[in-house]
């Protein structure tokens, strides 16, 4: 049985030894994960977040021709317009790129004085971005923007943190749907996918854009497990929403369809984690969908340490996901096809 996902030989694809160094702040840093991805001409693309040994973050812009062999560029991106945000930056991290029309939008995970808040910046070229603004709103992380507006407005999945850890940072079991004018004033639509408590995805966020396809948007997620006393082990799996109404879950995997398992997904700065931020998928139909034969570059930090590959088609993927009942469930018995073996 071919697996859902195939991770790349190559992995990891991109790790600290290929970052130029930058100095002051990056020489030798200690790790590069969770990148937004998208095509720009015939070039793949990734932002990489990247951390500094002083434990800063950074974006930096990847490019390849084939979308496994990376150059990392040897400088830094500067979102122009974020020094002059008043609320107490301390990092940006885990970018998710949606392109609309002839721009790139790139949405954020921004850690303030108070709360972790969203924030987008434009680019058309990938050399400028200029930051569009950062939601004053309630503590919220993991957004990511719909590749289309609808009636204009701008949608977004994103994850309220509504659990605070006793021993760390806020957290969420919800993946809601927001709108928004001007992707910085954002209203609440309403629960979309939740977490499955005791089973591999308690805790949700979603990972790269929805894909528009005939079956509905395809979603890749993370899912959490959080009861094996002291580690979380970081996941992904899929799900497929309504094109009219994101808010309603057809289908999604009773597995996970990724986990770790290699020793670089294992060990790291933060052990046991696939985190799935960015895709690049080759191929769109005349309707703008994406066929079910169209290949998938899947893009995930492993561990927090590196960035990996994983490959797939549309189909896998739809295939990999399940029917769910009015209440979001997947019936109980049917063998699931969606283990991975690798
Ligand atoms: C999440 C985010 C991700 C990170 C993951 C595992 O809460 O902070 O950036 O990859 O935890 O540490």
């Amino acid at each position: 049985m071919i697996p859902v996902l195939v991770r790349s030989s190559d992995n990891p694809i991109v790790t600290g030894f290929d970052v130029p160094a930058m100095p002051p702040d990056l020489v030798d840093p200690t790790s590069v994960f969770n990148p937004g991805a998208t095509k720009f001409g015939d070039l793949y693309l990734l932002v990489l977040r990247i951390q500094s040994r002083g434990r800063k973050t950074y974006f930096v812009v990847a490019e390849s021709d084939n979308g496994r062999n990376f150059d990392v560029r040897d400088r830094i991106v500067e979102i122009e317009g974020l020094d002059q945000e008043a609320m107490g930056i301390h990092h940006v991290f885990d970018p998710r790129i949606t392109k609309i029309d002839d721009t790139w939008y790139v949405m954020f995970a921004v850690d303030t004085d108070t709360v972790c808040r969203v924030g987008v910046a434009t680019t058309r070229d990938f050399e400028r971005f200029e930051l569009v603004g950062i939601e004053a709103g309630p503590d919220v992380r993991n957004g990511v923007l719909f590749p289309e507006r609808k009636e204009g407005r701008f949608l977004r999945l994103d994850r309220p943190n509504r659990i605070q850890l006793a021993d760390g940072p806020t957290t969420g079991d919800e993946i809601v749907l927001s709108e928004s004018d001007d992707l910085v004033a954002w209203r609440s639509l309403g629960p979309v996918l939740k977490g499955r408590p005791r089973l591999w995805d308690e805790r949700i966020g979603a990972g790269p854009p929805p894909l528009r396809t005939r079956h509905g948007w395809l979603l890749v997620y993370h899912g959490v497990a959080t009861h094996f006393s002291g580690a979380n082990i970081y996941q992904a799996g899929a799900a497929i929403l309504d094109l009219e109404d994101p808010r309603r879950v057809l289908a999604r995997t009773r597995d996970n369809i990724l986990e770790p398992r290699k020793l670089y997904e294992l060990v790291g700065q933060v052990p046991n984690v696939v985190f799935p931020s960015g895709w690049i998928v080759d191929g769109e139909d005349d309707d703008g969908f994406a066929p079910e034969e169209a290949r998938v570059h899947l893009y995930y930090g492993a561990a927090d340490t590196s960035v990996c590959l994983a490959n797939s088609t549309v189909g896998r993927l739809i295939e990999a996901c399940e029917p769910v009942n009015s209440h979001g469930s997947i019936p109980s018995a049917s063998s699931s096809p969606t283990s991975e073996n690798v």
